[in-house]
Formats: C-alpha cells, sequence, structure tokens
C-alpha cells in the first residue's frame, strides 16, 4: 500500500510514536512562526525554559497583529520581540512587512519541510506542500528550542479535486464549498489533503487561500503537492533551490474522502455568524451592503488585489459602502504602486489600510451599527469585527469587489468586467525589512506592557469546583478572550488581559471568578474552536479556571488547556449536560488516580442526582503535564 502525501511527511519527520490513527506521535519541526499578538507568550516562555538559541532551520518572529499603536504597549511589544529575536537567534519581520502567513509563504516555506507556527492560519503554507501546523506559543517555544511537537496521529481526508473553475469563481469558492460539506467541526483531527486532476489548474496563491481557511474547518493541516505550480511560484520568487517534487503514491489510502468538480462550482458567501453557513451568492443578491474589507492571510495575494483592481478600474465604489483593502505584504503593496493597480483602487474610492491583519482581528474598520460587511476573510464569529450588531459575510475578492461597485451582494457574473488577471514572471523581492536573527548577547527590551508569566499551580486530588458558566457548541476563543483594538495590546500583560476574559458572554465573569477563587466550565461540542490564542486557556487559569467539562474540544485549545494545568474532560454520556446547570458544585475526587489511569470516572454533583460520568483522554505524557501544573512547570521539573 502506499503512502499520502501526509503519510510521507509525517514519516520522514518522526521522533517517536507510530502513525497509528489516534497514537500520540512527537515531530521534528523544521521551521516556526511567531506574530506579536501570540509571539511575546512564546518568547517570554522561551526565556522561561532557559532555553538560549533557536535549533530550527528558520525560526521567524512577524509583527502584524498588533500594529494600530494607540498607546505605549504595541510598541513595547515590538521592541520586546526585536531584541528576543536578535539574541534567540531567529528572523524579525518588521511591523508593515506584511502579514505572516503571506510573507512567510513568499520568502521561507519549503516543500516537504514541517512549520509550526503561533497562530492558526499557519496552514497556509500547505499550499506550497509544506506540513504546516498551527499551535499554542508555548508548544512553538518548545520547537522553537528543538523540541518535537506532539499531536495524535490524525485521518487523512483527500479532497479529489476535478475540472476546472469557471471565470469569476475562484478558490474562496473551493474552500467555502468544503465547508459547507464537512462543517466547522468537519476538520478535527485530521490532515486535509488535496489532490487530483484539477489540481494543477490552481496556483500556489489559490492554492493558499484553500489550506488557510482549513482552520475553519477544524484540521490540523491541509496540504497541496508539491509540482510544477509550486516550481513556478519559487522560481518568482527567486527561491527555485528550495522546490522538491512531492505527491502521493498513486495506491495511497486515505480514511475519508470528498470529491469536487471545479466545473460545477459557483460563487459563494458564508452568512453570519459561522464560515460554514454557505450558499452560493445569488441567493443573497439585493442584500444592501454598508462595508466591503479586502485582505486578511486568506485572500490578499497579489493575484487577488490585481483581480480587484482590475474590476474597479475606471469605476466608482457605490457612496453607501466603505470599501477598505489591507495588501497582504509589503511584496503585494509595492508590486501594485509599481504597476499603477493601486492607482486604480484608490482612483476607485477604497481606503488602503497597511499590510497587517487589520479588521480582521478588529484592528480598526468597525461596521456601522447593524451593517452588512463583506470580507474577503477566514472568520465571521459574532462580534469579531468589533460591532456587535454587524453581520459579517465571507467571500472571494471577486464577489467583494461586485458588491462594493453595486451597494449589494452581487453575483460578479453578472458584472460587465473581467477578472483574468497574468501571474507575474518574477515577485517584486525586497527582504529589507527582514532582519536576520542577531548577536546572542542582545539585551532583552522590556517596556511596562511586557509583565512575567503567570505560572500555573499544581493541580489539587481533590476539587468542590462551582459551574460558573454553562455554555453550548462552538464556543470560540473570541467568545473567551475577544481580540480587537482594545483588549489586543494586552496579550503580553495577563492580569490586565485576564478582566476581559468572557467579556461578551459575561461581562461579570472576571469579577465572579476571582470571588469563587476557583471554577469549573461546561460547554457543547467543538469547545475553543478558531484561533490558537493560549491566552484563551491562561487568562482563565489565571482566574481559577481548573476544569472544562464538555461535550468535545477543538485541538489547539485542548492542548493549551493542558499546557496551562486546566484538565479537559469530556462527558461519556453526553446527555448529562442537560442535567447541568450554572451554580451547581461538582466534587471531584482522587484526582490525581484518574488521571494517572485511562479508565472514565464519576464526578458527583450538589444535588443529589446520580453522578456525571466523564473521560480525560490523556496520554501519559499529557498526564504528567497536568500533575505538575502545566508545561513549563513540567520543563523546569525536567531540568
Ligand atoms: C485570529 O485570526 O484569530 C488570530 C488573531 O490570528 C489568532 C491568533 C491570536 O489570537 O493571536 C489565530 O488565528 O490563531
Ligand atoms: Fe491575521 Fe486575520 Fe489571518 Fe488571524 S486570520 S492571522 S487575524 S489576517
Amino acid at each position: 500500500m502506499g503512502q499520502s502525501l501526509t503519510q510521507k511527511i509525517l514519516a520522514s519527520h518522526l521522533v517517536s510514536g507510530n502513525l497509528k490513527l489516534g497514537n500520540e506521535i512527537a515531530l521534528r519541526i523544521d521551521q516556526t512562526l511567531t506574530q506579536d499578538a501570540t509571539g511575546t507568550m512564546a518568547y517570554l516562555q522561551f526565556e522561561a525554559m532557559n532555553l538560549s538559541r533557536v535549533q530550527t532551520e528558520c525560526s521567524v518572529s512577524y509583527i502584524d497583529h498588533n500594529t494600530l499603536q494607540t498607546g505605549f504597549e504595541n510598541a513595547d511589544d515590538h521592541a520586546f520581540l526585536q531584541s528576543a529575536a536578535a539574541r534567540f537567534g531567529a528572523y524579525f519581520s518588521r511591523p508593515g512587512n506584511g502579514i505572516c502567513h503571506q510573507v512567510h509563504l513568499e520568502r521561507f516555506a519549503r516543500p516537504g519541510r514541517t512549520l509550526l507556527g503561533s497562530d492558526s492560519h499557519t496552514p497556509t503554507a500547505g499550499g506550497m506542500g509544506m506540513l504546516a501546523i498551527g499551535a499554542g506559543g508555548l508548544d512553538v517555544a518548545v520547537a522553537m528550542g528543538g523540541g518535537p511537537f506532539y499531536l495524535p496521529s490524525p485521518k487523512v481526508l483527500r479532497v479529489w479535486l476535478t475540472g476546472q473553475l469557471s471565470e469569476w469563481v475562484s478558490a474562496k469558492d473551493i474552500i467555502l464549498e468544503v465547508l459547507r460539506n464537512l462543517t466547522v467541526k468537519g476538520g478535527v483531527g485530521k490532515i486535509i489533503e488535496y489532490a487530483g486532476p484539477g489540481v494543477k489548474t490552481l496556483t500556489v496563491p489559490e492554492r493558499s487561500t484553500i489550506t488557510n481557511m482549513g482552520a475553519e474547518l477544524g484540521a490540523s493541516s491541509s496540504i497541496f503537492p508539491s509540482d510544477e505550480q509550486t516550481l513556478r511560484f519559487l522560481e518568482a520568487q527567486g527561491r527555485a533551490e528550495d522546490w522538491v517534487p512531492l505527491s502521493a503514491d498513486e495506491d495511497a489510502d486515505y480514511d475519508e474522502e470528498l470529491k469536487i468538480d471545479l466545473s460545477l462550482l459557483v460563487p459563494m458567501i458564508a452568512q453570519p455568524h459561522s464560515p460554514d453557513n454557505v450558499v452560493p451568492v445569488s441567493d443573497l443578491a439585493e442584500t444592501p451592503v454598508q462595508q466591503v474589507a479586502i485582505g486578511s492571510c486568506t485572500n490578499s495575494s497579489y493575484q487577488d488585489l490585481m483581480r480587484v483592481s482590475q474590476i474597479l478600474k475606471g469605476k466608482h465604489v457605490h457612496p453607501s459602502v466603505s470599501l477598505v483593502i489591507s495588501p497582504g505584504s509589503r511584496q503585494v503593496l509595492t508590486m501594485l504602486s509599481g504597476n499603477g493597480a493601486l492607482t486604480d483602487l484608490l482612483d476607485s474610492g477604497a481606503r488602503l489600510l497597511e499590510s497587517t491583519c487589520g479588521p480582521c482581528i478588529g484592528m480598526g474598520q468597525s461596521p456601522m451599527s447593524k451593517a452588512v460587511s463583506v470580507r474577503t476573510f477566514n472568520r465571521n464569529f459574532k462580534g469579531r469585527s468589533g460591532t456587535q450588531d454587524a453581520s459579517v459575510f465571507l467571500a472571494s475578492p471577486e464577489v467583494a469587489a461586485a458588491c462594493a461597485l453595486t451597494g449589494y451582494i452581487t453575483d460578479p457574473r453578472t458584472l460587465d468586467a473581467s477578472s483574468q488577471v497574468e501571474y507575474p514572471q518574477q515577485f517584486r523581492i525586497d527582504d529589507s525589512m527582514i532582519l536576520p536573527p542577531g548577536d546572542p548577547d542582545t539585551p532583552i527590551r522590556r517596556g511596562p506592557n511586557i509583565q512575567p508569566l503567570p505560572i500555573a499551580p499544581e493541580l489539587d486530588n481533590i476539587l468542590d469546583l462551582p459551574i460558573i458558566l454553562k455554555l453550548g457548541d462552538n464556543i470560540t476563543t473570541d467568545d473567551i478572550m475577544p481580540a480587537g483594538s482594545k483588549i489586543l495590546p494586552l496579550r503580553s500583560n495577563i492580569p490586565a488581559i485576564s478582566e476581559y476574559t468572557f467579556h461578551k458572554i459575561d461581562p461579570q465573569f472576571a469579577t465572579r471568578a476571582k470571588e469563587l477563587k476557583q471554577s469549573i466550565i461546561i460547554a457543547g461540542h467543538n469547545y475553543g474552536q478558531g484561533s490558537s490564542r493560549e491566552h484563551a486557556a491562561l487568562a482563565p487559569m489565571y482566574l481559577g479556571l481548573r476544569v472544562v467539562l464538555a461535550q468535545s474540544f477543538a485541538r489547539i485549545h485542548r492542548a493549551n488547556l493542558i499546557n496551562f494545568g486546566i484538565l479537559p474532560l469530556t462527558f461519556v454520556n453526553e446527555e448529562d449536560l442537560a442535567r447541568l446547570s450554572q451554580g451547581m458544585i461538582l466534587h471531584l475526587t482522587d484526582l490525581h488516580k484518574a488521571i494517572r489511569t485511562d479508565a472514565p470516572f464519576a464526578i458527583t454533583t450538589d444535588n443529589g442526582t446520580s453522578p456525571i460520568l466523564v473521560r480525560h483522554d490523556l496520554t501519559d505524557r499529557q498526564a504528567k503535564i497536568l500533575l505538575a501544573g502545566g508545561l513549563l512547570n513540567s520543563t523546569k521539573a525536567a531540568h
């Protein structure tokens, strides 16, 4: 039996474990990336583990999220990260150079290698044939230090592509179609591998739009083969020597399969408030639009923005629409300015933003009250835009440009324009905003926004925990720890940021948690979906959260909970969730023994009902981490 592409890369990077489904495997990590909103913690953790220099082929520290600088906080973080990168041996991509995933794809990603990034959209580099995985900052810090990355051996789901996209239908429509089929939970525990004759029709930036948004499926990663298209992209980036051909064996076996005929796809759109709430754009025609935002790590490549400029050229944005554009990188922006496309965009009335995440993470450009905002981004969770009652839709750059022109949700096939653009022979290469690793004696700059790391307490053997919150399905990390221009600058200051924990769901959460001292949360399926932000574990830990009991968890968040000493438990009988309510006290006894054994165990309640049977599904390694009070404690204990 042949191997899938995923199995080939996993096998060539296997440090321990075997590739039997569900077994914990340890992988050697060739490259890492961090961004500023998670990177400050990652570098503080690298330091706290007494590591001195990164051991990877390359580690890159990007500044792309927190660039508004409305106070000293962001600039403090930038200075800290610049000095830490120099001292610890990482490359430093300066603010303004672009969004981490776009720049990494352009300048660093290599087929066949592994990449671990402290951002959930790290799989963007899968468009290059790289096995790229998102993780919490602490896991990335360990990988920077040369340690392996642990994950359960995944299922591999093949998406078999045939046919060719019609004009006005683009890569975004492919991933929206996958999301429509599989939902935001459909990728959990899986790597999505794209194959079939349709693959060769897609360029690397198009493939990367698809692998990027595989994060919204909950998938561990998504990957395309490395072929002539990959070589063409690398040649145009002046990096042909990084190319190796890579694909699955013809007789490879897959756990699951989804078939998509590209020729049958039409322009699609995800409706509020979930990326899998997908319908054809034509179903929503005539819906008035107040804002269009084009950019983000999903859709801000050179080709994407060239298509937009071509659609807008010589025309004007509808008077009731605010159109904002954030190019993915300085490479993209300078190429647009060099060939005049930027002028076409500006002439149309577009508002130009920095090459950063910007509105995608609520850093400015919040839409007006009750607005409809059409965005080329990847997430439309309620309130993420900064406007709680806004309706955010996700679509391709072509659809977004069409909406900007007409003021309505518009199928771009109805436009009198062309969306064909030429693929560049050569991208504009200027790495002057990427600083190479510096002197190991560089002093670390630590402004007042850089607060020491809180360390988790050891888990008690007996716990009486009040249920502080009862939650439903698909709770996102944006629900747990919101982002946006007010809260994001506090990412390196846990005492300050913890005040915003669950702020949008329960503004009193932090106060109540501190009063209760210790607590438990209960929830439905896919708890912690979305981002890799470990603040969604760190801040609740700081406020005394000891256990989360859910019907199921998202992968990265579950790992983050364990890393910060919070016990993730699941129900043996899912219906038991209905028997529990906020305010009840749950009694956990002989917890240490329960953690050391695999068997389900009982939790009793204070209202006399029969016990609740739960399980932890921890590996021995994870059990040790939890008993030590988190990964930092257990790493220190091991030294
Ligand atoms: C996001 O898109 O939610 C973020 C902001 O990029 C996060 C990382 C973070 O919270 O810093 C992610 O996707 O992991
Ligand atoms: Fe940045 Fe948005 Fe991409 Fe997250 S999803 S990395 S916030 S552009």
